[in-house]
């Protein structure tokens, strides 16, 4: 929060402050705000240019054209007389019209809606005995660009949505660039990336109505992972609370297949990547995402833009599982091949071998979040892939689908995509071609361009390919018989959450199977949660009013993974946003504290009054409201404070607002919304002074967990933050299970 704390908005759009009328003074375009951050300055072929990072798509004071042409008018076409027509002659008009036209390029076929943040990685070293990729050895640092997405939705779909979350990192390595393409779920949908158009058809909307968007909550979807029943542990991750992330940035990510890692010595052992958020791994309540998506479908994307902008910058630690790398590449009788499987962390801890920060928002979201291309192909020395069959495909579809959505092969030289390393490639011309390459042998050997570019060794800095030895084996579409082992994991999974979380999951199937019409759909579903979970299976089909049927396999017992469980510990409350709502009955000093006391704990921190402006004296003297009774809503905060007696606003009349009011309450009805579904949503609450009447007039018991009224306002402000660190008061509604 800046100096003036009157002033501090999050998500103010521009760098300097604007004014009511028009500006006419010429001057060269605006810097971008303190927050954000362009990609680095190098060529299309990864020179530096020695341009300032921020240097910026236009310059000069003046409307020009594409050309530099400046220009004198851009609001009316030119015309024959005042009348019309418009000419065609007209090549300002020809050329904005036609630029317009073709603004949209084609989104990503999966994970289309997301969001982007610049930041840097340092490497602990601590991998640098298994590989000897440059980034990771000790204190370097690597920038990074982070793409974070829901997979089903379109890009202008809701963020809160029951779905997995892809977690993509660039790594702007001087070796060349590295992509750890991940999701926030350890496992995936199938074994065999020939698959994947199956899943991604059954999962995506109705082909003839094109409804539902975003969700699993339907026919098809439940049809195919009924039937493939391979898909049942990622499904299991989903129903869970990790299928709905309180933030990007309280969320895990994983490399979901299992790596080769390389050393200086040539050594290989075989390794699963995992990002650990230090604000702890926290999810929402389901009631809570459908109301956000409707509220602030932008809620991923706003927040992680907020805290950067507020300085709360997100922090991953990159860990890793190790395992031998052994001819049959199982680990403790898990395949790891097999992308549908995760190796619990008590059998391999996960070593954090370094550390990433986002610590600046993209300038603009279309050059660099939109156009930003990951591939699991782009490699450095020391990390090669396995042959996990889904790994394998994902090598040939990533360069691929760039193609067409980046409009040919020179996508690498958009500048979010820039390598910065020196690049020396042969590839040549081709659709969108911005570098200007010189020599006249783009080819290998050559003496013309006197031999250049050479080959290098691996003492220099080669990709070498790990080579591998082949067992004796037949040409056939097959999988290894360890892959017909469906259910364990999902099992080994529910099993290991606590009852809270396992409440959420039968919650969840039983949501998601009663919006499907198709009843043998939900007696198949059924019978895939029979060989999961007895306990599970019964309670789903009791809130479908279905029998529940009886186990058709044989599934092995795993012992339970307490790693699995997001409850039951601390994380920092740094970037949480808590709501002080607070009116003319607030004793101000008292407000003015709690705001400080929150600030100085790094907590946003949003007055909540009637009405817009400032509380108390007119302007500098007052307290500036960021949120009012009406464009308030509980799931912006993660705890509630209560520090005035929120009688009726003026606008909680019938007249003015239908839903807002009726007669004679003694709390505004805004205000007591907030509240109860702050409680509902097992929040924290908390109150001093006129505010204790707020909770004295409702049905919330001031004695429940998480609930703390006191004299003063820090006290009340000290307990609320110790509540937040734990992120949800769960126990305030014991499980069922
Ligand atoms: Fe992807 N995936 N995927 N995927 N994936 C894409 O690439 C694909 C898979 C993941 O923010 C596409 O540029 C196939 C697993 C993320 O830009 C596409 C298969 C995992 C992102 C594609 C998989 C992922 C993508 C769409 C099965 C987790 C977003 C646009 C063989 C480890 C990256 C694009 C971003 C994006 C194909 C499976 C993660 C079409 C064929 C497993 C995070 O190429």
């Amino acid at each position: 929060m800046p100096e003036d704390k009157n002033v501090f908005i999050p998500g103010a759009p521009a760098p300097a402050p604007t004014m009511v009328e028009e500006p006419t003074t010429p001057h060269e375009p605006l810097p971008p705000k303190p927050d954000q951050q362009g990609p680095e300055a190098v060529s299309p072929t990864g020179t530096p240019t020695g341009a300032p990072v921020h240097s910026r798509a236009q310059s000069g004071a003046y409307l020009t054209t594409a050309q530099g042409l400046r220009l004198q008018d851009t609001d009316h076409s030119l015309k024959a007389g005042r009348r019309g027509p418009v000419l065609l002659q007209d090549h300002h008009l020809r050329e904005k019209i036609t630029h317009f036209d073709h603004e949209r390029i084609p989104e990503r076929v999966v994970h289309a809606r997301g969001a982007g943040a610049h930041g840097t990685f340092r490497s602990y070293g601590s991998a640098s005995n298994i590989t000897r990729a440059g980034f990771l050895a000790k204190d370097v640092e690597t920038p990074v660009f982070v793409r974070f997405s829901t997979v089903l939705g379109s890009r202008g779909s809701a963020d809160t949505v029951r779905d997995t979350r892809g977690f993509a990192t660039k790594f702007y390595t001087d070796e060349g660039t590295f992509d750890l393409v991940g999701n926030n779920i350890p496992v995936f949908f199938i074994q065999d990336g020939i698959k994947f158009p199956d899943v991604v058809h059954a999962a995506k909307p109705h082909p003839d109505r094109e409804i539902p968007q975003a969700q699993s909550a339907h026919d098809t979807f439940w049809d195919f992972v009924s039937l493939h029943t391979e898909a049942q542990a990622h499904t299991m991750w989903n129903m869970s609370d990790r299928g709905l992330p309180r933030s990007y940035r309280t969320m895990e990510g994983f490399g979901v297949h299992t790596f080769r890692l390389v050393n200086a010595e040539g050594n290989t052992c075989l390794v699963k990547f995992h990002w650990k958020p230090k604000q702890g791994v926290h999810s929402l309540a389901w009631e809570e995402a459908q109301i956000i998506n409707g509220m602030d479908p932008d809620f991923h994307r706003r927040d992680l833009a907020d805290a950067i902008e507020a300085g709360a910058f997100p922090q991953w630690e990159l860990g890793v599982q190790v395992f031998p790398d052994t001819e049959e590449e199982f680990f403790e009788g898990i395949d790891l091949l097999d992308p549908t499987k995760f190796v619990p962390e008590e059998l391999a801890p996960v070593q954090p071998i370094g550390i990433m920060t986002l610590n600046a928002n993209p300038v603009n979201y279309f050059a660099e979040t939109e156009q930003v291309a990951f591939h699991p192909g782009h490699l450095v020395p020391g990390i090669d892939v396995t042959n996990d069959p889904l790994l394998q495909v994902r090598l040939f579809s990533y360069l691929d689908t760039q193609i067409s959505r980046l409009g040919g092969p020179n996508f690498g030289q958009i500048p979010i995509n820039r390598p910065q390393a020196p690049v020396n490639d042969m590839l040549r011309d081709g659709m969108h071609q911005t570098a200007v390459h010189g020599g006249v042998a783009p080819y290998h050997p050559n003496s013309l361009d006197g031999g250049c570019p050479f080959l290098a060794g691996s003492d220099i800095g080669a990709f070498i390919d790990v080579p591998e030895e082949l067992a004796a084996s037949i040409k056939e579409r097959k999988s290894p018989a360890s892959f017909d082992d469906h259910f364990s994991q999902p099992r080994l999974f529910f099993r290991s959450l606590t009852p809270v979380e396992q409440d959420h999951v039968i919650q969840a199937y039983t949501f998601e199977l009663g919006k499907c019409y198709e009843k043998p759909i939900r007696e198949r579903q059924l019978l895939a949660l029979a060989n999961i979970d007895a306990g599970l299976c019964a309670a789903v089909a009791q809130g479908l009013g279905m029998p529940a049927p009886a186990a058709t396999a044989e599934v092995a017992d795993a012992a339970p993974s307490p790693a699995l469980s997001q409850l039951g510990g601390t994380w920092p409350v740094k970037g949480r946003v808590v709501g002080i709502v607070a009116d003319e009955s607030s004793d101000l000093e008292t407000v003015r504290a709690a705001r400080d006391a929150l600030d100085a704990a790094g907590i946003v921190p949003l007055v909540i009054a009637p009405s817009g402006g400032f509380l108390g004296a007119d302007g500098d003297g007052g307290i500036a409201v960021q949120r009012t009774y009406l464009t308030a809503r509980s799931t912006e905060f993660d705890a509630v404070l209560m520090a005035g007696s929120a009688l009726p606003a003026a606008d909680a009349e019938q007249g003015l607002d239908a839903k807002a009011g009726e007669p004679g309450v003694s709390v505004d009805p805004r205000v007591a919304l907030l509240v109860s579904e702050s409680f509902r949503h097992a929040k924290a609450i908390g109150g001093w002074g006129s505010g204790t009447a707020v909770v004295d007039g409702s049905t919330i018991p001031q004695d429940a967990p998480g609930v703390v009224f006191g004299d003063s306002a820090e006290d009340v402000v000290s307990q609320i933050t110790e509540l937040l660190a734990a992120h949800r008061a769960w126990d305030r509604f014991p499980a069922a299970s």
